[in-house]
């Protein structure tokens, strides 16, 4: 097994608030991993950073009247705060806008350039003549010609669903100034991709079947379709400016500088070890993403560190996800179709685990999946509340009204019990199988699989029946529970960190690591438990009805306009 784990997360664009789509696709299995690697005692590194480069974020300033700073100054705090507050575990969640990423971006692309990695051609591109600036075809508007649908983009219609170009389109104009788009020569970098197709051939589909079946998938189906050199640069003047002669006006293309923000991210936090990081075999590095980056982080992002050689290694494995839907709609930030997560915490303060537990619980992990607010209320109500949170309380409440709060010592173990306990070791296994394949729903449903034995074991045993007649029997029942309780706290704990903290502070414990789960005697008798409270507590249904008429009204104000 190797030493190290880095573990990377997309870095989200800081055009917008986060929502519960990047949580369940990116960052919660990813945290889910990191916490359970730390527990395991394995060395991990967890970075992330805001994506503040691109297009789009040029667009939203100019439609907000202020600069690009301001924007990514904004979304880069909102989001960074967002991660925090549901508990996402990065050792760094840094900007690349940061004075450390451009000098190190803008290294990576000189010492290719210098190497002669690079090839340059001159196009003509859609330049927007009153903007002075050039167009990506997305940003080129105007007719269908195959449908009539006024809105259509320069590379797709979304109405009728056609594939364009900017040449189809009747009436083309600039989605920036609304002016005609015209042709201009402009010089640019590509980096020849076709040279890296045997190579990636073998090292994708030959070396990585074990990869997701949506991520050897789509790798297969460009591979298959050829690599085309793409183009590392762009006429923008937000960026990392191009390190060579007579590139003025050009930024390095997004796409290329974002990958390196993992690396000069790490730089920033760790500048005299990142290279133990980065370059050593005994590094096993994974990307958790969205689908819509697998092309970026399996064949373009390999491609750049295979070009620039000097020991980086390459990921072994990118556990992409597809997409939620919210309430059988695609989430969309332009149509405003999302739950935000700095608005889900507004209407539900504390139940970042609640979000945590829903997403992870029904994750996009083979295909697109719903998120509904019922199933939200269902789930929280009928597992979080009433399995988890109501064993732990009667465990723990009867151990205060009968032996003031120490856990009492167990006699002889019956039947019951040791088929209880012998469910531990048998689930903990089943976690770890299903969290080192990344099929986190699988193992978050043998942690509650857990629960569901405790709750079964102190229902089947009544002690609060049983301490009328048999106090003796009732410490055995209550030693019993409280050991399982232990145990729900630590294969829990990559989960639900804030409900295992609470936890802890009910059983009086520290954090737990991974191996003591199954261990005997978690608890050890005489063992003072602190004050009983509720782990979680009812969602009602005014409180979803909420949420159902607020996405309702958006759906309305969508159909008027
Ligand atoms: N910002 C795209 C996205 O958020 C992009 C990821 C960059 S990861 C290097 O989907
Ligand atoms: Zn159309």
């Amino acid at each position: 097994m190797k030493k190290r784990n880095l573990i990377t997360c997309a870095l989200p664009y800081a055009n917008g608030p986060v929502h519960i789509g990047h949580l369940a696709g990116v960052y919660v299995p990813a945290d889910i991993y990191v916490r359970y690697l730390r527990m395991r005692g394995r060395e991990t590194l967890f970075v992330c950073g805001s994506d503040e480069h691109g297009v789009p974020i040029t667009i939203a300033a100019r439609k907000e009247g202020c600069t690009p700073q301001d924007i990514v100054d904004k979304y880069h705090a909102l989001i960074k705060q967002s991660f925090a507050d549901f508990g996402i575990s990065f050792d760094i969640y840094s900007r690349t806008t940061s004075a450390t990423h451009h000098r190190y971006a803008a290294q990576f692309f000189r010492k290719l350039y210098e190497e002669g990695k690079f090839i340059e051609k001159e196009t003509e591109q859609y330049y927007d003549p009153e903007a002075k600036v050039f167009l990506a075809d997305r940003y080129i508007v105007g007719t269908c010609p195959k449908c009539g649908n006024p809105d259509a983009y320069g590379d797709q219609c979304e109405k009728c669903g056609s594939t364009l170009s900017p040449e189809e389109l009747i009436n083309p104009h600039s989605k920036v100034s609304g002016a005609e788009p015209v042709k201009k020569k402009t010089r640019h970098w590509y980096l020849p991709l076709d040279q890296y197709e045997p190579w990636l051939r073998e090292w994708i589909l030959d070396g990585h079947k074990e990869w997701k079946t949506n991520v050897y998938g789509q790798c297969k189906s460009w591979l298959d379709g050829g690599l085309q050199p793409r183009a590392v640069s762009r006429d923008l003047d937000w960026g990392v400016p191009v390190p060579v002669e007579g590139a003025e006006g050009k930024v390095l293309y997004v796409w290329f500088d974002a990958p390196i923000g993992y690396i000069s991210n790490t730089i920033e936090l760790l500048p005299d070890s990142w290279e133990t990081w980065w370059k050593s075999e005994d590094t096993r590095m994974i990307h958790f993403i969205g689908k819509d980056n697998i092309v970026f982080h399996c064949i373009v992002f390999p491609s750049m560190l295979k070009a620039y050689g000097d020991g980086f290694i390459l990921p072994e494995n990118v556990p992409a996800n597809e997409f939620l839907n919210l309430e059988g709609d695609k989430i969309s930030t332009s149509k405003n179709w999302a739950v935000w997560l700095h608005e889900y915490l507004q209407d539900f303060p504390g139940k970042q685990d609640t979000l945590r537990y829903v997403l992870t619980a029904n994750a996009p992990e083979t295909k697109d999946n719903d998120f509904t607010w019922k199933d939200f209320q269902t789930r929280h109500n009928s597992e979080l509340v009433a399995i988890f949170g109501n064993f732990v309380n009667r465990a723990v409440v009867l151990t205060h009204k009968y032996f003031g709060g120490a856990v009492p010592a167990a006699g002889t173990l019956q039947d019951v019990d040791l088929e209880a306990l012998a469910q531990i070791p048998l689930l903990k296994q089943e976690i770890e199988d299903n969290l080192e394949t990344f099929k986190f729903r699988e193992a978050l449903k043998a942690a509650m699989n857990l629960a569901r034995v405790g709750n079964k074991y102190i229902s089947d045993t009544e002690p609060w029946a049983v301490a009328k007649t048999d106090l003796a029997r009732t410490a055995t029942i209550l030693n019993t529970s409280l050991q399982l309780c232990a145990s729900l706290s630590i294969a829990f704990a990559p989960f639900l960190p804030f409900s295992v903290e609470k936890l802890d502070r009910i059983l009086n414990v520290a954090p737990l690591p991974w191996d003591d789960l199954g261990k005997a005697e978690l608890l050890p008798v005489g063992h003072q438990l602190g004050k009983a409270e509720l782990l979680f507590s009812k969602i009602e249904d005014a409180e979803i009805d909420k949420q159902v008429k607020r996405l309702a009204a958006i759906k309305a104000a969508r159909l008027a306009s």
